[in-house]
């Protein structure tokens, strides 16, 4: 097999540069370990930021989204017993959709296989050689039968638990990691949010998210123990707690539970986002805590970059935006790193926390709100940084 870019990864970073790419007139073939089924229905992220968006549109993968996404103007925080609302809108002309992740999957990968791109589903034994030279090549096995990948260049788009990063010499990374002492116990609910939008919920039993996927399906989380055990939450405390949490500042609609898990929280950097041929993108690359919602944006700002790069090498043979990949990417990364952090220490309970912490808490969440100047700079990070 021969392809110009072969991908590793059928998440959202590895479809989207699939789509990037042929747009630039370039070849490339995604290689995945689960099936289009498993991947379409995996249950992860809920926001979009706007120029995510308006690029879902661009590519022609946005029917589905216009129909069924929620457009928000912003969002509310909760805190002692009162709702504090951010327009975003209002302040720098943006908003945020809510649209599952795996909405977003499905399309893209519909779109994908529409325009005749390909997908392999279902290898297993990835692995990648030659990445230093310019033949590099991807391993795999697909129906039993051992298989090559010839490319030019490889995306890295295999998550957190993939292949590839791991697969360069550690003296040439940085990495930069930090983990949090909670976790989220996220649950899915048969009934309507209790606000139009997300709500950021500080509370003295810790943090709380309520969030939705439609105006009938709520998608709520409770801060827990990283290692919480589910079996010590049965329905009705989970919205005894909850409603708790909420702490009277609106009404809380109760409904069947349909899922429940628990999610651990991390930040993890890793510099440079590339080696010899192979560029990282998205969440093997970086993670960081779902506070600020970035992961997936984060993923298809990456890939943007790295199909502009590769779009540049192929028109003109300049290889200047590939090797400033990693860099131009990470100052985006980081800034989301610094704003998922900022929004999880202002809202959750620490271990060690004092008085003092708990009050600075509330008083930075009603200065932000109060303060047209604070709460700007909440909002052009929460909708999203402009790319350029
Ligand atoms: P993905 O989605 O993990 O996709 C990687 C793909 O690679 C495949 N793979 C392999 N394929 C071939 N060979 C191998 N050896 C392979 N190893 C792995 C995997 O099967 C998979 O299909 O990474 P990608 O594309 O970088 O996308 C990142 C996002 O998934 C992630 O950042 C977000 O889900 C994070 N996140 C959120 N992001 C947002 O932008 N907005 C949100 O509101 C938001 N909320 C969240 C979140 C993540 C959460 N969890 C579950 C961690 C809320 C939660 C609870
Ligand atoms: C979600 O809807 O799953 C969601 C929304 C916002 C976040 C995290 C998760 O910050």
């Amino acid at each position: 097999m021969r392809t110009q870019i072969g991908i590793v990864g059928a998440g959202p970073a590895g479809l989207m540069l699939s789509l990037l790419l042929r747009r630039a007139g370039i070849h490339s073939i995604v290689l995945e370990d689960r099936s289009r089924e498993y991947i379409e229905n995996r249950v992860r992220a809920g926001l979009i930021e706007q120029w995510v968006h308006d690029l879902l549109i661009e590519i022609g993968a946005g029917e589905r989204l216009l129909q069924q996404g929620l457009f928000h103007d912003g969002i509310y925080f909760s805190a002692r017993g009162r709702l504090h609302h951010i327009n975003f809108r209002a302040l720098v002309g943006k908003g945020v959709t809510i649209y599952e992740q795996k909405e977003v999957v499905k399309d893209l990968a519909a779109k994908l296989i529409e325009e005749g791109g390909e997908i392999v589903f279902e290898v297993s034994d990835v692995s990648l050689d030659q990445v230093t030279t310019a033949r590099p090549l991807i391993r795999f096995r697909h129906r039993g039968e051992a298989r090559e990948l010839v490319c030019d260049f490889i995306g890295g788009c295999d998550g957190f638990h993939g292949i590839c990063r791991p697969g360069i010499p550690t003296e040439y990374l940085t990495v930069y990691e930090r983990g949090y002492p909670f976790g989220w116990l996220g649950i899915l609910s048969e009934s309507p949010p209790p606000a139009s939008e997300l709500i950021y919920a500080h509370h003295e039993h810790g943090f709380a998210l309520f969030s939705m996927r439609s105006p009938t399906l709520a998608r709520l989380y409770l801060q827990c123990a990283p290692d919480e055990d589910l079996a010590l939450w049965p329905d009705e405390k989970i919205w005894d707690e909850l409603r708790t949490r909420l702490g009277g500042s609106c009404e809380l609609p109760q409904g069947r539970i349909m899922l429940k898990g628990v999610t651990p929280m991390r930040s993890f950097v890793v510099e440079p986002m590339q080696y010899g041929r192979l560029f990282l993108a998205g969440d093997a690359a970086h993670i960081q805590p779902p506070t600020g919602a970035k992961g997936m944006n984060l993923a298809f700002a990456d890939v943007v970059f790295l199909s502009r790069a590769l779009g540049e090498f192929y028109r003109t043979g300049s290889t200047v935006a590939l090797e400033g990949y990693s860099q131009t990417c990470l100052d985006r990364v980081w800034k989301a790193q610094r704003f998922s952090w900022y929004m999880t220490q202002l809202l959750h309970r620490f271990p060690h926390e004092t008085a003092f912490d708990r009050r600075r808490q509330l008083t930075e969440i009603e200065y932000t709100a109060g303060s047209k100047a604070a709460a700007t700079a909440l909002a052009e990070n929460y909708a999203g940084l402009p790319l350029d």
